[in-house]
């Protein structure tokens, strides 16, 4: 099938989250917030990372759930299935089967390198499976398979990007032009969302304290509940400084939910102490959040719509993506035959 030509003139952006947990705001601010703003310029892929969410032990009733729930809390939070391919991705199965390709072009010392794979296999020791170190593979392949140009993603993840870039590279080198070489790309404000227990670290959904992060379908009195617990440090001015990981966070967090600057918010809380900034900024993320639930809550209440447009969504990415893949097994020397 041919694309419209307006498609065809659009730069590519595909980008995902794992529903590894219920999403935070690290993951609204790093990324699905990014993504609204992006959806009437490009032309776009989200997916729901099931394939990724394994590399961690998942009980699988949950990652059903919360499989249905990131698909809804996208649409919530303004993706529109008519602009936008919205899939989960193991219902595209190139997906598995390009990251299968691209393990072989990926070198085993570049994995080892992966911060992802170092803090998580020190988080469970007990399963440090293939998979969680060959992710970045499955990564590139689901970046490589629709041509993305961009990837918006928070700072985290831009060593896997690099490393896409590099696979990608490597096997355009080894054959001919097959993968178009893809950029990250960064929020301007809320690229990393530090947890609320321990700010020294990344805020993650899967994280066992519920303390350490805020996820977007949090009810507004655990917001503010979480926020007036987070740690800070001793002091009281709210003023940005080294050895003020915590205050340093919030003070991130409450200007991206605003668009204030982080001088613009040290002016505002002048003279006020903690306390009184820690309820601003949860009421101000509650608030915000507000309206994204109340659409969640109405999708999550009819099932067979998700479902259809989970349906609709695959079918669209499968015909991108299964070109790509055809084009790299026939590169690789697989025998086709029609
Ligand atoms: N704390 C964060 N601040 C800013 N951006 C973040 N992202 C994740 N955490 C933060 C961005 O969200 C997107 C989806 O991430 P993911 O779910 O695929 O994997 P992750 O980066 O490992 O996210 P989590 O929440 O930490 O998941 P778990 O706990 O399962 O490992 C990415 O664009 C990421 O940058």
């Amino acid at each position: 099938m041919n694309q419209p030509q307006e498609l065809q003139n659009k730069k590519t952006i595909l980008s995902a989250v794992q529903p590894s947990g219920i999403l935070t705001i690290g993951n609204y601010l790093g990324a699905i917030r990014n993504w609204n703003l992006l959806q009437e310029q490009y032309n776009c892929y989200f997916c729901v990372a099931d394939l990724h969410a394994i590399t961690v032990r998942q009980v699988p009733a949950e990652l059903r759930k919360r499989t249905y729930e990131a698909f809804a809390v996208y649409m919530a939070c303004g993706l529109d299935p008519e602009k936008n391919t919205l899939f989960v991705q193991s219902h595209v199965p190139c997906h598995a089967e390009l990251a299968w390709v691209l393990n072989c072009y990926t070198m085993f010392g570049e994995l080892s390198r992966m911060t992802q794979f170092k803090d998580k296999s020190a988080r469970h020791s007990e399963n440090i499976n293939a998979g969680l170190f060959t992710y970045p593979a499955l990564m590139a392949a689901d970046i490589l398979l629709y041509g993305a140009d961009y990837v918006p993603v928070g700072q985290d993840q831009l060593q896997h990007i690099e490393l896409a870039r590099d696979v990608a590279n490597r096997f355009n080198n080894l054959y001919s032009d097959t993968f178009v070489i893809p950029e990250g790309l960064l929020p301007k404000a809320g690229a990393k969302v530090m947890s609320l227990a321990d700010p020294t670290k990344k805020m993650s959904k899967s994280d066992e304290n519920p303390m350490a992060y805020v996820s977007i379908l949090d009810p507004k009195d655990v917001i503010v509940k979480k926020f007036k617990r987070a740690v800070t440090d001793s002091g009281s001015e709210v003023k940005r400084g080294e050895d003020k990981a915590g205050i340093n966070n919030l003070i991130t967090i409450y200007s991206a939910f605003t668009g204030k600057s982080p001088e613009e918010v040290e002016k505002e809380f002048e003279g006020q102490g903690y306390g009184a900034f820690k309820l601003a900024v949860g009421e101000t993320v509650a608030d915000t959040l507000a309206p994204v639930q109340d659409k969640f809550n109405a999708l999550m209440g009819d099932k067979p719509y998700l479902e259809s447009l989970m349906k609709k969504g695959s079918e669209q990415a499968y015909r991108r993506a299964s070109k790509t893949l055809s084009k790299v097994y026939r590169k690789v020397g697989f025998a086709q035959v029609k």
